[in-house]
């Protein structure tokens, strides 16, 4: 049994990992387990091999990653990534927040119904002051936290017809993420919200036990939604959903100062590689991502700041109730780093 089996092992059982730094750590392990949802085909997936790569070419190999993607780590339940992390079954990830928020609350802030009006403001809370207060929080929740990557902004797609104010949600089936706010905010604008995984959730589409689903217009073309039946399309950005690079807190210790630095350089240069990629082709005044997609025949509801205001204030609601349970005085400190962001 080498150390990961018996980890994995003690985990299953359920026994505390206190006794697994008992187990010494004399070399480095042949390779380190890298988690992400998604795979190559979105920027998601090509952060992780950028990473992987630059970690083994500048530590000439002492440190290898293997992406498995698909969180096969988790037999593909995303909402318990984190907690393997935790646990060591996974040493590294790039999760999104949305799926770290079951185990960390405040990552809820993200996903609070247009918090962030645009890229401006997600960079307003990444790259300052609440970006450090969550990385604190991630820290003190047992995981190393490393740099800040992108999914992108959520928009909603559907099988049935444009979506243009809250009444055309009523009644429609929406697959969403596995954050209970999700719940509240598809429920508040008079749709029938159901939680999946994104590896159910993809059949569902396809079989139309599902109507609709939200994500971001790089996962839409990666995974050919309009192929499952996505044939609307409503540009509403509501929220967006960074990615975060970590490490599991024993393994990160078990490596040299040095070779911390790589992995850590590394991880913030694939950050900023993601984030690229994320907004490719979605900015200016007609994105060419757009164009792309309504090339598939799908149409495109581009929301005016009246629909916007509709649907804006029908989720007020929900980020009332959900500011409270983030940390009243981090919304307020998200607000306020927002409202003062270089556009
Ligand atoms: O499951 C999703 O919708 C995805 C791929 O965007 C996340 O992992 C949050």
């Amino acid at each position: 049994m080498n150390r990961r089996t018996i980890i994995a092992a003690l985990a299953a059982a359920g026994l505390a990992l206190a006794a697994a730094p008992a187990m010494s750590q004399s070399k480095y392990q042949a390779e380190y387990r890298l988690s992400t949802v998604v795979g190559t085909a979105f920027p998601w997936g090509k952060a992780g091999e950028k990473w992987g790569e630059l970690v083994k070419q500048r530590t000439n190999g002492r440190i290898n990653i293997k992406m498995y993607p698909g969180v096969s780590l988790v037999a593909g339940d995303q909402t318990r990534e984190f907690t393997a992390i935790r646990q060591g079954v996974i040493d590294l990830a790039i999760g999104s927040t949305i799926n770290w928020s079951p185990q960390i609350r405040q990552l809820n802030l993200f996903s609070l119904p247009f918090l962030m009006p645009d890229y401006a403001a997600i960079d307003a809370l990444t790259q300052g002051e609440v970006g450090r207060d969550l990385f604190g929080i991630l820290g003190k929740a047992g995981v190393v936290p490393l740099a800040w990557g992108e999914n992108g902004f959520r928009e909603v797609t559907n099988s049935k017809r444009e979506l243009r104010r809250p009444a055309d949600f009523k009644g429609l089936k929406f697959r969403v993420v596995g954050s209970p706010l999700f719940l509240d905010t598809f429920t508040a604008l008079g749709a029938n919200p159901t939680q999946m995984s994104w590896a159910d959730a993809q059949p569902a589409f396809a079989s139309g036990a599902v109507d609709g689903q939200e994500n971001p217009l790089t996962v839409f073309t990666a995974a050919k939604l309009h192929t499952v039946g996505q044939k609307n399309v409503t540009l509403w950005g509501y929220v967006a959903d960074p990615l975060i690079f970590v490490a599991n807190k024993e393994v990160w210790e078990s490596w040299s100062k040095e070779d911390q630095k790589i992995v850590r350089d590394a991880a913030v240069e694939a950050g900023k590689y993601c984030i690229e990629l994320a907004r490719e082709g979605l900015t200016g005044a007609s994105p060419a991502m757009h164009k792309t997609i309504e090339g598939f025949g799908v149409k495109i509801v581009k929301p005016t700041a009246a629909e916007r205001a509709e649907f804006q204030k029908v989720t007020r609601p929900v980020y009332d109730k959900w500011a409270k349970q983030i940390g009243p005085d981090l919304v307020k400190k998200a607000e306020a780093a927002i409202a003062s962001r270089k556009k």
